[in-house]
């Protein structure tokens, strides 16, 4: 048999192996592995891993975000940037504004996506009006039409739900066998630190993150969990900040708890003190929960070793810094209140984690496969078709160079965004080659693919909550 495709004489990682061999690909689909093999096309990946493509489970693309402010990527930009990045696949959030259905905010996001991605998308949808009708009918729709999983929100005035509504969403998942995720603060001790903070004149960025410390955090992760217990139910805690939040998901889980962690790239790399900093400039790092401190580097490091954290996602949430609808909105230059939570990180998450991970020898490939890719297949309904190099899975491969170093430059990267929170980071190992379902999007770190590649992907339920038999 010929190959349309064959990747040969690299090292493939997967999440549980490291071997040298050819992969090849028909229709799109990885049909075989093994030595020797032939194709229409070549692609010489010698010296080179090779890695199924990126999957990030957390990214905000086109998000309303009220206050006039415009989130800064497109599906298009948003994807572009998550391509080059090393992802094929996102998991973007479909937010259900309060007073509307689940079906108007799917169509909108079906709308932005369709025709614009140059990665495969699926959405998480958020639920912020949990009626009846949300709870009893659309939910369950939703969920049987391939929307497994939903956030929920335990800050922001407009998103959060309190308790009762929780228990309702989460006995809800339990139903559907649905995954919730939650973002984790108590929006009453945050409201009160701000009060304090504007009586105080404190209005500077760096206020963004001292009303939203760690005892902040953890109690809502307790809270979170606690809550899923009593329902009984699986749980994903996102973006966990720091060490104390993480030992909540210990400790659950050693009481035999399903609690899946997940963290994020500025939670190794950025601190609270980018928050400081002249002329707003630290605007550009206020994102929820805040960044914390160095020590803090150290516990999220040994979550990501020991294995607390099973995802580690980007949570790109892109605004333009020098921007009348961005970060320096005309209140939010004045005010950290009205400065929009979210970095963009889509493009710097894989070689930010190689590089502090793989490359300072942290963690190894195979761990660094798990956390990128893998593991979000599993979390979200889309393995083995997607998150692994294997016969039958859909042909979604990064050409990954382990010597190859750069520092980060916004003017090199792909988003919207008019920023990097990473600016001047040295990073060793990058993307070079992805491809997607055996389509070459990028090729020696140059576009080929078109706006457009990119396909809806209806998931299946997560295997945290597939029950055998
Ligand atoms: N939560 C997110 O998940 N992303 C950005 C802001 C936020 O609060
Ligand atoms: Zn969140
Ligand atoms: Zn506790
Ligand atoms: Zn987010």
């Amino acid at each position: 048999m010929t190959f349309d495709l064959v990747i040969a004489g690299g090292t493939i990682a997967t999440a549980a192996d490291v071997f040298k061999a050819d992969i090849g690909v028909k229709d799109g689909v990885i049909t075989a592995l093994g030595i020797g093999l032939e194709g229409a096309e070549t692609i010489d990946a010698t010296g080179k891993y090779v890695l199924p493509g990126g999957i990030d489970s957390h990214v905000h693309i086109d998000q309303p975000s009220g206050e006039g402010i415009v989130m800064a990527d497109t599906f298009e930009t948003g994807t572009l940037s998550g391509l080059f990045g090393g992802n094929t696949t996102l998991l973007p959030f479909c937010v259900q504004e309060k007073g509307k259905s689940l079906r108007d905010a799917l169509t909108a996001y079906h709308a932005k996506a369709e025709g614009n991605c140059y990665t495969d998308v699926s959405f998480h949808l958020v639920i912020s009006d949990p009626t009846e009708s949300v709870l009893g009918q659309e939910l369950p729709a939703a969920v049987a039409d391939g929307y497994t999983s939903f956030k929920v929100f335990m800050t922001y005035e407009n998103l959060r739900l309190n308790d009762a509504e929780i228990l309702q969403v989460m006995d809800t998942a339990r139903r559907t066998g649905a995954l919730a995720m939650v973002h984790c603060e108590n929006e009453d001790a945050i409201r009160f630190l701000i009060d304090r903070h504007v009586a105080e004149g404190r209005l500077e960025p760096l206020s963004h993150a001292t009303t939203r410390p760690l005892a902040v955090e953890r109690e809502a992760t307790h809270r979170a969990i606690t809550l899923a217990e009593v329902v009984d139910v699986p749980v994903v805690i996102v973006h966990v900040s720091n060490g104390a939040a993480m030992e909540e998901i210990e400790r659950a889980r050693a009481r035999g708890m399903n609690v899946t962690g997940e963290t994020c790239p500025q939670y190794i790399r950025l601190t609270e003190k980018d928050l400081e900093g002249m002329n707003w400039e630290g605007a550009k790092a206020v994102c929820s929960p805040p960044p914390r401190t160095e020590a803090e580097w150290d516990n999220i490091w040994r979550g990501i070793q020991t294995g607390v954290f099973d995802v580690f996602s980007s949570d790109h949430c892109p605004f333009r810094y020098d921007d009348e609808r961005g970060k320096l909105n005309p209140k939010g230059r004045k005010d950290f209140r009205h400065v929009p939570n979210g970095i963009p990180g889509v493009e710097t998450r894989l070689p930010i984690l190689f590089s502090e991970g793989v490359s300072k020898g942290r963690i190894d490939i195979t761990r660094f496969v798990a956390l990128t890719s893998t593991n979000h297949a599993k979390t979200y309904g889309l393995y083995p078709k997607k998150g692994t190099i294997a016969v039958g899975a859909d042909a979604d491969i990064v050409l990954w160079d382990p010597e190859a170093e750069t520092t980060i430059r916004h003017a090199n990267l792909h988003d919207g965004s008019d920023y990097s929170p990473y600016e001047g980071l040295e990073v060793k190992g990058l993307p070079r080659t992805v491809i997607l379902r055996g389509k070459v999007m990028v090729k020696d770190g140059e576009l080929v693919g078109a706006r457009g590649d990119g396909r809806y992907l209806p998931r299946e339920l997560s295997m945290k909550v597939r029950r055998p038999g």
